[in-house]
């Protein structure tokens, strides 16, 4: 079908974003087989770590009683403090909202053993098909940590990779950022690594990378930096980086996902909550792209005033995939802002976003929220095209939109 006006576009649009596919490249979310590693429900969705961040804004019990209260109750205080004393208007609380509607919960009752009561007559089997469904969400990928040993338990019994709804990606933040404490770890698991990182233990460091990617079949490798991230760097993390990490990335032909930005445990006594944001640097990007041809990476940045120099970065490395609009930029203001920025410097070359998600019916919220703002900006990209007098047709949107939901990513991890 031809679209040649705004009111034809204004139609056709919404449809065809609601009915792509959507590829999730990072969530934290676990198949069904990783038991209560999957959180879900309306008390894990309550308890969410922005919502408690959120909360201690108008709370005076002291953070310890908080966290020492069961979650019932910690998701009780949440929803007083809140839904019912102030109106939920934030974006996380706003996300809550559209979950239980969209699960066809009754918000005018506002009470919340009636929400409690519909996820406890439902299984997580049909509640995983009920969110994919309802969330449009083609598969999820999993943030797998290899040094968790709940996880380990999982992959050891070779259940990982039941639900191909749940693929995996290996994150290494453990390895990176605490080297020295994993050693222990690592001998334990057959590897001879030392705490010199001479040739032996960079060869053993590779062989471990390796085999966890094989094992989880890892879409690609992850982990997250602090603003002061830099590269070239004499340190342990820039020589594992540099030594291992790209090394094997390049052999599997895998991306290696870079997260830039999180200021980690700013106010511990917020636990998941305690982390913040500080300013990155673009040029250890740069100097990996420039330095790493024959290397793909995926990068986000945790700060609004790096998505530009990141944005143009893209342009001059086609190595470079950027991604998503990471939690303190997963906000409609600034997904926004973002989303059109780099589609007017990237074209379709890019990752519009990912959920993060944490709660499996989170996927219902983050989604929809995105899609409503991927159809404004696309709206307004395409309305430019037809006023310079280019028209278009339902199956080449279909093209390109499936290239921001799924295709971009797929084709760069090679599946
Ligand atoms: O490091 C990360 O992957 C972050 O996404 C953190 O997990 C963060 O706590 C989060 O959930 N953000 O949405
Ligand atoms: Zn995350």
């Amino acid at each position: 079908m031809r679209i040649t006006t705004k009111e034809e576009l204004q139609t056709i649009l919404p449809q065809v974003i609601d009915n792509t596919p959507i590829v999730d490249l990072h969530t934290h979310l676990y198949g069904k087989s990783f038991g209560k590693l999957l959180l879900w429900g309306i008390d894990d969705l309550l308890t969410y770590h922005y919502l408690t961040a959120e909360y201690f804004r108008y709370s005076d019990l002291p953070y310890q009683d908080f966290f020492a209260l069961p979650k019932q109750k910690q998701a009780d205080e949440i929803w007083n403090t809140l839904f019912l004393q102030r109106s939920p208007i934030s974006e996380a609380q706003r996300g809550v909202l559209t979950v239980l509607r969209t699960l066809g919960l009754d918000l005018t009752s506002r009470n919340l053993d009636e929400y409690r009561e519909f996820f406890a007559q439902i299984t997580i089997e049909d509640f995983i098909d009920q969110v994919f469904t309802a969330a449009n969400i083609e598969s999820v990928v999993m943030t797998n940590d290899p040094f968790d040993q709940l996880e380990q338990q999982v992959w050891n019994k070779g259940m990982g990779n039941q639900d191909p709804r749940f693929k995996a990606s290996l994150r290494l933040d453990v390895l990176l950022e605490n080297y020295l404490q994993v050693i222990p770890v690592l001998q334990k698991w057959g590897y001879r690594v030392t705490k010199h990182l001479d040739e032996t233990t960079l060869r053993e460091i590779r062989r471990f990378l390796e085999h966890w990617i094989d094992k989880i079949n890892a879409l690609y490798v992850g982990a997250s930096f602090p603003p002061s991230f830099s590269l070239p760097e004499d340190s342990i993390r820039g020589r594992l980086i540099e030594e291992c990490v790209i090394p094997v990335c390049r052999t599997k032909n895998i991306p290696f996902a870079l997260m830039i930005g999180v200021k980690r445990q700013v106010n511990s006594h917020l636990n998941l909550a305690a982390d913040s944001v500080g300013k990155t640097d673009i040029r250890p990007v740069e100097y990996m792209c420039r330095a790493y041809p024959d290397n793909k990476f995926m990068v986000t940045t945790l700060d609004r005033g790096s998505q530009h120099e990141l944005a143009v970065t893209a342009r001059k490395f086609p190595n470079l995939m950027v991604f998503g609009c990471w939690w303190f930029l997963n906000n409609p203001s600034l997904i926004q802002e973002i989303t059109l920025m780099r589609t007017e410097l990237l074209g379709w070359a890019y990752i519009p976003q990912h959920s993060d998600a944490r709660v499996l019916d989170q996927l219902i919220y983050k989604w929809e929220h995105s899609r409503q703002i991927l159809t404004a900006v696309l709206t307004s990209k395409y309305g430019d095209l037809l006023d310079a007098g280019w028209s278009l047709e339902r199956s080449v949107i279909e093209r390109d939109v499936r290239q921001l939901l799924r295709d971009n990513f797929l084709h760069f991890v090679q599946r």
